[in-house]
């Protein structure tokens, strides 16, 4: 079986100093106006890390108002784009550096595997940082031929303060995705971080800093949604906006946008991905890789592959190796070594997944493992594994945002395409198939922003990301991140012949 609370009890106390916990704006750490403070928990224990400044709709003020003069009056966008591109290089080699303070900082606040964090995301976002870094000095517009006798090109320029709010789920990572693009473009920026993992960012950006960012381009605040979250939403002085987070708050972040000055938005948001086993997969790999896909980071992954779907003729061999792999997830303290699994990030994450687990018994799944908490503190969750999951279920239907597996069974591949795109969602899918013609055909069908074909899970700098439908709008990462960052003016000028 997996590991037993044993595991979870005694937690490690981590070696590093809280020390960044106030509000960063315009260039300095600052108590929030009304000066208070909210606390920020271990997940592991459920007791206060530290309590850090709560920012509201005036000190968002203050942050668009710093952001606001770094873009019309600072250096900034008028730097050149290779001084831009160089604070990025240095801060990336800070980041590896400071990796292990930040890894430490990742899974404190956020309960994730520290070698996971250590391992995978760090180097993931110094990389990401790098890949924008080198696209600074490399953005440019075109020379248009027109009918008339004018001259014609476009200039790309940068919108100017871009509002950024993120998840919990990949704090550091969602971090860099957005503020990457934005700054090499030469926006200025001011980034909400999650009410629950406020700690990695602010020390990033005192990093950030140290590499040479000037005041006033990048503020970050830590506070909740619908006080500092809708005051930058609805800011009239905040030029685009980007979010990640649940499909429900996206619409709430849209209408704001609309309502204030019709600003841009980008989202990504919530998903519930198909993940396809067709009869001619390699079992083995197929079984390991949809246990990837959907437990990775206890299951709080927005392209998690939630919904498994397994032809008839490997659904039963498939079960009983998905379900043995389930029971053999080390689950324990995430900084213990070779740890899989860690717990949940927050009360409130724990609890939505136990009553969806219920809801699964209820409907009439199988329950094949888990189901219940591990322990009798923090937020630790049994990798759970139901069969004979139906569409119709709300297990298959929402959003778990855990550790929690549903596996479907198919027959053939167009019912699949069709029950795969009955979701609201498109965020990803996974295809599992020896066939290149079944991979194609699958590819082109599901209606996903990212088809992964016999892989799951693999991120590049370079390869965009976003979902169709309910998912989101707009792609983050690779070239098509830096249209969501940038204006295009057409300047139009007579040549000597032209009438007007
Ligand atoms: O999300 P919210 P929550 C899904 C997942 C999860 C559910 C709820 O299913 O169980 O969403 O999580 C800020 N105006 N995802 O409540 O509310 C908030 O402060 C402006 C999927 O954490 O979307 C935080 O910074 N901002 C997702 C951010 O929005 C507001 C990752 C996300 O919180 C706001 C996280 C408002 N009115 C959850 N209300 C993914 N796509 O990966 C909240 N916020």
């Amino acid at each position: 079986g997996y590991s037993t609370a044993a595991a979870i009890e005694n937690p490690t106390t981590p070696s590093v100093q809280v020390n960044c916990t106030q509000l960063f704006i315009n260039g300095d750490f600052v108590d929030s106006a009304s000066g208070k403070t909210f606390p920020t928990y271990d997940p592991r224990t459920g007791d206060v890390i530290a309590h850090v400044a709560e920012a509201d709709a005036e000190d968002i003020d203050r942050a668009v108002s710093a952001a606001r003069k770094a873009f019309d009056e600072g250096p900034w966008p008028r730097m050149t784009a290779y001084e831009r591109s160089m604070v990025l290089f240095r801060f990336a080699d800070l980041l590896d550096k400071h990796a292990e303070e930040l890894a430490t900082l990742e899974t404190w606040d956020n309960g994730k595997p520290y070698e996971q964090a250590a391992n995978a995301e760090l180097p993931m976002i110094s990389r990401l940082i790098r890949y924008y870094a080198g696209w600074a000095d490399k953005i440019h517009g075109l020379t248009v031929p027109a009918d008339s006798p004018h001259h014609v090109q476009t200039l790309h320029e940068p919108i100017g303060v871009a509002g950024q709010i993120i998840p919990w789920n990949f704090p550091l990572l969602m971090f860099s995705w957005k503020i990457a693009p934005a700054l090499a473009c030469g926006n200025t920026v001011v980034l909400k971080t999650a009410e629950q993992t406020p700690l990695s960012a602010l020390y990033a950006t005192k990093l950030l800093h140290e590499a040479g960012l000037p005041p006033g381009v990048l503020n970050v605040v830590s506070g909740f949604g619908p006080t500092a979250g809708s005051a930058l939403c609805r800011h009239m002085q905040v030029d685009k906006l980007a979010f990640t987070g649940s499909t429900e708050t996206g619409k709430t972040v849209l209408e704001l946008a609309a309502r204030s000055n019709l600003k841009p938005v980008t989202l990504e948001l919530g998903g519930k991905s198909p993940f396809i086993i067709c009869k001619d997969a390699d079992v083995d790999k197929a079984v390991e890789l949809a246990h990837f896909a959907l437990f990775f980071n206890q299951g709080q992954c927005c392209c998690a592959g939630s919904r498994t779907y397994v032809h008839e003729s490997v659904y039963d061999e498939f079960l009983e190796k998905a379900k043995a792999r389930a029971l053999n997830r080390r689950v324990g303290d995430p900084f213990k070594a070779g740890i899989e699994q860690g717990p949940q990030v927050d009360l409130e994450q724990f609890e939505k997944i136990l009553r969806y687990i219920r809801s699964g018994i209820e409907s009439g799944a199988t329950l094949e493992t888990g189901g219940e908490r591990m322990g009798n503190k923090g937020y630790y969750i049994q990798p759970t594994v139901f069969s004979n999951v139906q569409d119709d279920m709300l297990i298959a239907k929402d959003e778990i945002f855990g550790p929690v597996q549903t596996i479907l069974k198919f027959k053939d591949i167009d019912e699949v395409i069709r029950r795969a795109n009955g979701s609201g969602y498109g965020l990803a899918a996974g295809v599992f198939t020896q066939d290149i013609d079944t991979a194609n055909t699958l590819s082109r069908a599901l209606k996903v922003g990212t088809v992964w074909v016999n892989c799951y899970n693999v991120f590049d700098a370079a390869v965009p990301f976003g979902g169709y439908k309910l998912s989101g709008q707009g792609r983050e990462k690779g070239i098509y991140s830096l249209s969501n960052y940038l204006q295009v003016k057409a300047v139009v000028t007579p040549l000597k012949n032209a009438a007007w």
